[in-house]
């Protein structure tokens, strides 16, 4: 991939991490910005591209987080400079329940062919991954005529009242803000690395638990929809057993009740392959999409089977902004670059550069507990007892702040905060990747 003009591929430390300037900014911001609303590495951004963030002291930072998954084909990646260039100089909005125009139709079509599954499909267009569910929720429940959601332990769905609801973590998502949604239900995860009689059993005891809670808590019949990140973001990279997904969706579809996936952080190139239901030949009903969509521009989507999409009444579905024109010429764009540049590919190659490099970290240092993920979607879990896999969430924020201050920029997750997450963008060259992993080894080597 080439990244945009002018952004030499290497990484600069100027100023220690964060430099004066950024400093300066970060007095300003905490004085204006509310305290609720955090910043992990406070360095202040001016430019990026590649696999390259510079701040405003004149560093140059590697990028393992995307802005969490998001930058998928890299931060202004030219096809999508080009087009939302163009687009915002043509026309900025008209609201496309009022007046539409042809961009959102096409990033329909686009969601439309890509997604899992050759059966007919609609989609509508909206602002956030939160957005999204929301609506997906929406027209489980208006086509199915059922009103419960079942939802996973670890899951994340977003911040908004009913995805605070289907999310699993209380601190810092939820605490304090209830009351929640009702008719949401929570089932077991099938996490492997932390399933109680090993991962070996992981698969098959974790279908019987879902599909016993859910006929003796819920009831088959009154359950609308089941939710599931195919691998849990936020919760921990957790990828569940092969086969589990299949088990879900094939229940699911016997018992009549629809099968969401959420593929707001795994879709888009981001496994290995355009989203990661195909990796298990799993076509859920409808599937929720967002960050890598759009290259950074905020747009989300929901598509799904045409008959339950089309179920909604007619002016059921819709916002203000939902499929913005200059989010979809990004969209278009950035769906261009995917295809132009076989992403899918890209993000296998990332996987088989990264992955032997992280085995070896856990070879070396046993505390690092499980090895996980797909594609460029890759994580570490770390543990202070590797037999009794105590997690360590002070490990985990220890190596991520060394990473931080040698220039690479790092994202942590899971329940209990002790999960490394690697996110690098698809645009990021090879040696950036190496560099990268040379920082972390060192990180570790200094905090263990
Ligand atoms: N579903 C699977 O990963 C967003 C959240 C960061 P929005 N994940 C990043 C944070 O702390 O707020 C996400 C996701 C999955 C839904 C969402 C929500 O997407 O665009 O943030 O609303």
């Amino acid at each position: 991939m080439t990244p945009p003009p002018g952004i030499e591929q290497r990484r600069v430390l100027n100023t220690a991490i964060p430099g004066p300037r950024s400093a300066e900014l970060h007095a300003r911001k905490n004085a204006a910005v509310s305290s609720g609303v955090s910043t992990g590495l406070p360095v202040y951004v001016e430019r990026a591209g590649g696999g390259i963030l510079v701040d405003i002291d004149g560093n140059q930072l590697i990028d393992f987080g995307s802005g969490i998954a998001v930058t998928t084909v890299g931060n202004s990646a030219p096809r999508v400079v080009e087009r939302v260039q163009a687009q915002v100089a043509d026309f900025t909005h008209t609201c496309f329940m009022i007046t539409p125009y042809a961009e959102y139709v096409e990033v329909a079509e686009a969601l439309n062919e890509l997604t899992p599954g050759d059966h007919q499909k609609r989609s509508a267009l909206f602002n956030s991954g939160a957005e999204a569910v929301e609506n997906a929720v929406k027209i489980a429940r208006s086509s199915t005529g059922r009103q419960a959601i079942v939802a996973f332990d670890h899951a994340y769905h977003g911040r908004t009242n009913l995805t605070m609801a289907l999310t699993a973590k209380n601190m810092p998502y939820k605490h304090r803000f209830g009351p929640f949604a009702t008719e949401i239900y929570r089932v077991p995860m099938a996490y492997p690395y932390r399933w109680p009689t090993g991962p070996g059993n992981c698969a098959d005891e974790a279908f019987e638990l879902f599909v016993a809670q859910v006929h003796a808590q819920v009831g088959e019949e009154n359950t609308a929809a089941v939710i599931i990140e195919p691998i849990q973001g936020e919760g921990g990279f957790i990828v569940p057993p092969a086969g589990y997904l299949e088990r879900v969706a094939d229940w699911c579809r016997d018992n009549g009740i629809l099968l969401i996936a959420d593929e707001i952080q795994t879709g888009f190139c981001r496994t290995g392959d355009w989203f990661a239901c195909d990796h298990e030949g799993v076509v859920p009903d409808l599937i929720t999409t967002a960050k890598g969509i759009a290259g950074g521009l905020p747009l989300a989507a929901v598509t799904g089977r045409a008959e339950v999409m089309d179920a909604v009444h007619s002016g059921g579905l819709g916002g203000t902004y939902g499929g913005n024109p200059v989010a979809c010429a990004a969209a278009l764009g950035a769906i261009e670059t995917m295809k132009a540049d076989d992403l899918p590919q890209r993000a296998r190659d990332i996987e088989a550069l990264f992955v032997p490099r992280l085995r070896e970290l856990a070879a070396k240092f046993p505390r690092i507990g499980d090895v996980r993920g797909r594609g460029a979607m890759l994580a570490v879990e770390l543990v202070s007892d590797p037999g009794a896999k105590t997690p360590d969430a002070a490990l985990t924020a220890a190596v991520s702040k060394a990473c931080h201050a040698a220039g690479l920029v790092t994202l942590t997750a899971g329940t209990y905060g002790n999960v490394l997450r690697f996110l690098p963008p698809l645009s990021i060259p090879d040696d950036l990747l190496t560099e990268g992993l040379d920082i972390l080894e060192q990180a570790f080597a200094a905090a263990v």
